[in-house]
């Protein structure tokens, strides 16, 4: 009997679970043609069911946001915006499109949003663009008299392209928290741009908004970026607007790891970037649990040069994908979802507490969003070396450079550990409670193997306790649990 049959023969007619279903019938079909990616796709969710992931850039979207992914709509090409593509045929997609943007903007308050991006740096790269277009080229066709590039003499043209590299960008160091895109050297952002970079306080390890302050007004970079990958408290969007603003520079945040928490309400006032920034770039699978992809909200300024993204920076976009931002918008908008993001904030919280009552050192304390930083220098080890540890007792997440790392970005001295993941689970405080305890267990017993910063020895006692209490914690919480991991084992090795 095919794996559908089966299902079906056991369950019976009226108790049919359109989750379970659906999973089998879309592995029944891949498998047709491609038995091993169905396998891989049945391993890959049994090593999701066997291990705590606190990867905090990581989360489990729902089986709607799955579905809307994998279906015909990745046939289409739909380069342009809705009512003005290049190709021919788009009516559906445009109007997936427009639905999804509409309910962007009416989740985070904006005035206008583009859908489209792939990705985070994605996003980005399209928000660079479009500030530097509207920013720098619109005033310098100006000045020649013209309203479109291809009127310019190539001197002018030679002229404008000097213009928009030499402008300036000051946003977080990578090594406080900032993300690749944001100007670190080895990333297309600190070519495009002369890049200046603001770091937390050595002794606070928090941004300081005064130097940050002094330092924009002597910089006077055309844009101020905020936003983090991994910087463990809020910010204070509305001072840095107010800094933005003395210099006139275009305020940008990248709200990639925390939108979640901004679509549910825990960043609001002062903390919300929407009410503050020009241009607001994200990621739609972090807290914000939909599918992995991009976002870019901003005031109607950019919208012009937004609506240029293709060919600005972007090819076709992702009709699937789009569709399934809109059903994570939908999602993103519910009061579920704001004690959702509430959660969140609350298990990072208890758990930081945890880990640091167990004898771990957690940078500035604590934590106000979905994740913290552990310095593991203090056992003696590497982020590599704790992350490979965990990783062995089957705890997910990832090492992390912290504020002026000596092991640089390749070993680390950190651990960045998140739960946004956990809390999607339906973990609450008192597993966190336990899930301290059992990390601090591991790296208390794990100690560097001679001189090599990746090599390390785990106390086997420890490590067999750490296994056994990850299982038991796991079993009350399993991930996907519609899903007969053993039947779907079985039917798709
Ligand atoms: N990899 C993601 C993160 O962990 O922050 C974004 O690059």
């Amino acid at each position: 009997m095919k794996p559908i049959e089966e299902y079906l023969a056991n369950v019976g007619p009226d108790k049919v679970d359109p989750v379970i279903l659906g999973y089998l019938c879309n592995l029944q079909e891949i498998a047709v043609h491609s038995p091993e990616i169905a396998s891989s796709i049945v391993k890959e969710l049994a090593s999701q069911r066997k291990r705590i992931k606190l990867i905090a850039s990581e989360n489990y979207c729902s089986p709607s946001v799955q579905f809307a992914m994998g279906n015909l709509l990745t046939d289409k090409y739909a380069e342009g915006m809705p009512g003005h593509r290049f190709y021919a045929g788009n009516e559906n997609v445009d109007a997936i499109e427009s639905r999804a943007a509409e309910l962007a903007c009416t989740l985070f308050g904006a005035e206008y949003a583009n859908v489209q991006p792939h990705c985070g740096a994605d996003a980005n790269l399209l928000a660079y663009w479009a500030i530097l277009s509207t920013r720098v080229e619109n005033p310098a066709l100006k000045k020649y008299g013209q309203t479109n590039l291809y009127k310019l003499t190539d001197e002018q043209w030679q002229e404008l392209r000097a213009d928009l590299g030499r402008q300036k960008l000051l946003g977080l160091d990578y090594y406080s928290g900032g993300h690749l895109t944001h100007g670190y050297r080895y990333n297309i952002s600190a070519r495009m741009f002369d890049v200046y970079s603001y770091s937390v306080s050595e002794e606070t390890g928090l941004l300081d908004y005064n130097a940050i302050e002094r330092q924009a007004l002597e910089i006077k970079p055309l844009i101020l970026l905020a936003g983090y990958s991994a910087y463990p408290r809020k910010i204070d969007f509305r001072r840095m607007r107010e800094i933005a603003d003395k210099i006139g520079a275009v305020f940008m945040v990248d709200m990639a790891h925390f939108a979640g928490l901004v679509a549910g309400k825990v960043f609001a006032g002062d903390y919300d970037p929407v009410q503050h920034a020009h241009i607001v770039t994200s990621t739609t699978h972090k807290t914000l649990r939909g599918p992995r992809a991009g976002l870019v909200l901003s005031t109607n300024e950019f919208a012009e040069a937004l609506d240029k993204g293709c060919p600005l920076t972007m090819g076709g976009p992702l009709p699937h994908v789009i569709a399934a931002k809109a059903v994570a918008f939908r999602e993103a908008s519910t009061p579920e979802f704001q004690r959702y993001a509430a959660d969140i904030v609350e298990n990072a919280q208890v758990l930081a507490a945890s880990c640091a009552r167990n004898g771990m050192h957690i940078l500035t304390g604590g934590t106000d969003n979905h994740l913290f930083l552990v310095n593991v220098r203090s056992f003696g080890l590497t982020g590599r070396q704790a992350e490979s540890a965990l990783y062995d007792c089957n705890i997910t997440l990832n090492r992390n450079s912290l504020p002026f790392d000596p092991n640089g970005p390749w070993y680390t001295s950190g651990l960045r550990i998140g739960t946004a993941a956990v809390t999607t689970l339906g973990m609450k405080s008192t597993e966190m409670e336990e899930l301290g305890a059992i990390i601090a267990l591991v790296l208390k017993n794990t100690k560097p193997a001679g001189d090599n910063k990746a090599k390390y020895i785990t106390d086997p006692a420890a490590k067999t306790q750490a296994i056994a209490q990850v299982e038991k914690l796991l079993s009350q919480f399993p991930v996907y649990p519609a899903l007969d991991l053993d039947f779907l084992t079985k039917s798709f090795h």
